[in-house]
This record gives structure tokens, sequence and C-alpha cells, in this order.
């Protein structure tokens, strides 16, 4: 948690922004996974009344009253029979004073808000809810329905909220270091445990309990594979094999909630066979070539594109691709290789704001998204970049068996694929890379003081030694 100052900053400049009406920020409440009292664990309170309200716990609301200014924290305290289970906690009084909020109400008085504000003509602001107990609520206090909550949530609301997120001042960037410290612990602890016979499994739980070890939660579900050419394959009961190579995204989220995310693609028995380092030093380039480029004012979308055109030629000289790159790119024959986009904002939540609708985070009125393109449409950042943003830089080549069998039987983009070559690799897996770009006046830096080895050499020595 931030100092009360920032939060109050933070209010302050969402109420300039959005100019007048009031705005409601739910917060999360517990989840239920088996049975009501056996909720998922850790609780994740929601990141934009996180970001405004500052605090951690369930059954909370925010609400700011800006033609009042006047700011309100919703809740309830809780009873003598949940302290004996578990333990005091603070009273909504003093969670508000902690964040320089100067009223507080019962959670049943958020109606009164609603029916007053209805009643009076005011606008009520809210962000589109994403979980379905707050969308019931929701139903409860407008009427509208969860299926109408999408487009009837404030896009002032959103905007202001987007643009205030997406620039990361300098106490979030030190959180987000927090964060890129414990990923690197993470992702080190798996290589070091990776060789053959091992289960996937385990690497994956060995990774997760780094996280957990530090006050920390992972930033998503851990990706530990030797199935990399599957993109959110998840551990199996599998044992490593020698000579395959094990694929591992995972990231931290710190107990402020900032996140890391990061992939790395090593062989099972600590070396890369010649066919893979092939693949692999693409990949590299690729990542290496975002650092290069990625500065303000350049659109992401276009270093994505940059990225896809060096992949192409590469893999025009190995004999997988043919024809003209720029033709072949505009047709997404990239997409065989490469069907998501080149990274995604970060910050508090892993695809930073994707709650909000990607159009609104990733693109503008200058950069729209290209639906209509399998690979290009999973895109998720587009627009310009700006000093502060944090963005992910993740290039991937993958051989997928059912996508190669697809396109060929159709035919599509046959003009620039060699089928028959792209077919001895239906038993590769995938590469991935991911590091994290923080967007500077001049350029951009990875997030991390430690880089996780991933030339080659290092990755190598690394295997070797530890
Ligand atoms: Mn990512």
């Amino acid at each position: 948690m931030f100092s009360k100052e920032t939060y109050i900053q933070r209010r302050k400049e969402l109420k300039r922004l959005v100019g007048s009406g009031i705005i409601v920020l739910l917060g999360n409440n517990e989840s239920p996974c088996n049975y009501p009292n056996n909720a998922y664990y850790p609780f994740r309170q929601d990141s934009s009344f996180l970001y405004f309200f500052g605090i951690q716990r369930d059954g909370l609301a925010g609400v700011i009253d800006i033609d009042a200014d006047r700011e309100t924290l919703v809740g309830d305290d809780i009873d003598i029979e949940d302290i004996v289970w578990y333990g005091s906690v603070d009273s909504v009084r003093d969670l508000a004073a902690s964040v320089g909020v100067g009223h507080t109400a019962p959670m049943r008085q958020l109606r009164d808000i609603f029916d007053e504000a209805k009643a009076k003509g005011r606008t009520v602001h809210y962000l589109n809810p994403y979980r379905y107990d707050n969308k019931l609520q929701l139903f409860d206090l407008t009427g509208i329905h969860p299926d109408r909550q999408k487009a009837s949530a404030s896009m002032a609301l959103i905007k202001a909220v987007v643009k205030m997120r997406s620039v990361k001042t300098p106490e979030e960037i030190e959180e987000l270091e927090r964060a890129a410290e414990i990923g690197y612990k993470m992702h080190t602890t798996a290589m070091r445990l990776t060789k053959p016979g091992v289960t996937e499994k385990y690497i994956g739980g060995q990774v997760d309990g780094v996280a957990h070890s530090y006050g920390a939660q992972v930033s998503f579900a851990t990706i530990f594979s030797q199935h990399g050419e599957i993109m959110h394959g998840s551990p199996s009961m599998a044992k490593l094999e020698d000579g395959r190579l094990a694929l591992c995204d995972a990231g931290a989220e710190t107990v402020n909630n900032y996140c890391s995310d990061n992939t790395r693609t090593y062989p099972v028995n600590g070396r890369y066979s010649q066919r893979q380092l092939e693949i692999y030093s693409i990949v590299e380039a690729c990542h290496d070539h975002a650092l290069q480029v990625a500065r303000p004012g350049v659109k992401y979308m276009d270093v994505h594109f940059a990225v896809c055109r060096m992949m192409f030629d590469r893999l025009k000289e190995l004999g997988l691709a043919k024809g003209d790159t720029d033709e072949a790119l505009s047709a997404g024959a990239h997409a065989l290789f490469l069907p998501h986009g080149l990274g995604h904002m970060m910050g508090m939540d892993v695809h930073d704001m994707e709650g909000l609708d990607q159009i609104n985070v990733g693109f503008d009125e200058q950069t729209r998204p290209i639906l209509d393109q399998f690979g290009t449409n999973a895109l998720r950042m587009g627009r310009r970049l700006e000093e502060g943003f944090v963005v992910t830089d993740e290039p991937g080549i993958y051989f997928i068996p059912a996508l190669i069998d697809n396109w060929k039987a159709s035919g599509h983009c046959a003009e620039f694929l060699n089928f028959d070559q792209i077919e001895t690799y239906k038993d590769f897996g995938g590469i991935r890379i991911e590091d994290d770009l923080l967007i500077t006046a001049d350029g951009c830096r990875f997030i991390g003081k430690d880089r996780i080895p991933y030339h080659p050499k290092d990755v190598e020595a690394f295997m070797a030694n530890n």
C-alpha cells in the first residue's frame, strides 16, 4: 500500500478527468470454490478499486460524488463471530481514514445512493463488472441486466482510469521491480530443477511456491509445459523428456499487487540441439529487436510487425517460408508460427486493465485493432507508446500440428509457406521469450535488475552449474 497522499491525489485527478456525477467502484468479494466458506485463495481485490482506494478487504465499494466533492467508503463492519474465526480487522471507518476518505456507509446504503441519483437525474459512473456477484449486485442497484452492463458502463470513467493507470509512477515502477525480482527467483528455480524424469506439475508447483514464499502470489496461472505450442498450457503429470524443450511462462504479483510476466524456453537436458538453436535464435533476435525500436511515439503495432517481418525473413532462410515478406505479412502467413501479438500492457493486472475492454486499453482513435485476420486479431496492444507505459515483449515461434494440418488442407497462405518442410517440425513444440519493457523518455529498458538467462550460452551455463 502506498501513502495516503497517493490515493488522495489519484482520486483528485480522477474527479478532474470525469468532471461530474457520482463514481462507484465496486471492490471484489470472496469467491467460493466448492462451497461458500471455501473461497479461492488468496483473495484478490479489484485493481481499479485498489488503485484509488488501496484497501485489500473484501465487501467494499468506493463512492465519489464529484459535484459534492464527497468520498465515501461503503462496507459493513465485521461482527463478533467473524472475529472468532478470522481475528479482528480494522473498522470501515479506520480503513477509510487510512486512505484519506472522509465518510463511510453500510452496504445497504449503496442502494439509496443509486436511487437518489436516479431521482435527481444524476449520472452514476461505474466500470464494466467481470465477476458474477458484482454483476448481480449492479443488477440489483440499477435494474440493468448483466448482458447490458458492458454497454451501460461509463466511457468517461473507463477512459480516465485507463489514462491514469497506463502511466506508471516511480513508486509503481519500484513495485514492478520487486515483482521482477521474485519472478527471477521463480524462473531460475524452474531452470535449476528441470531435468529428464521430473513432472511438469512438480516444477510448476515449485515455481508457485517461490512466489508464495515471498509474500507474493502468481500473477496468472503458471505455464510450464513441454508443449510450448499450446499458448496457455497448464503443467501436466507428464515427465520431462530428454531432447525436448520446456517452456515456462510465469510471473509474480507482489503484496501490493504489481505484476511480472516472463517466459523462457530451455532444453530439458540442458543443451539445445542444432534444430532447436536455429529456431531459438530467431525468437531471441526478435525479442531483442523490440528492445531496440520501442520508444515513446512509436506504435506498438508497428513494433509487432517489425518483429514479424524479421521472423518471416529468418524463416525463409531456413526454408520454412517463401515469397515476398510484406505480402506474406499482409496475408497473415506469419501467424502460422506466431498466432498472438508481441505483447500487452502490464501493471496491477498482468494483462493490465483487460477487464475494461482491450479496445479501450491497447488501442485509440489512430490505432484500431485488426480483427479480421487470424493472429493479428490477438494483438492486445497496438497504440502509440508513452513514457511510463509497461508492455511485454514476447515473440514466439510455435509449430501447432492441428493448425499446420488445417492450413495445409485448405491451402491457406500456401504461396508463402513450405508445408512439406513445416510438417517435419510437428514434434518440435514452441518457443517464446518474454520480458517486461518500461518505456522511458528516450527508449525503453527491461524491468528487473537481473536478467533471467535467455541467450543460449547463458542458459546452458546456468543449467550446467546450478
Ligand atoms: Mn505475457
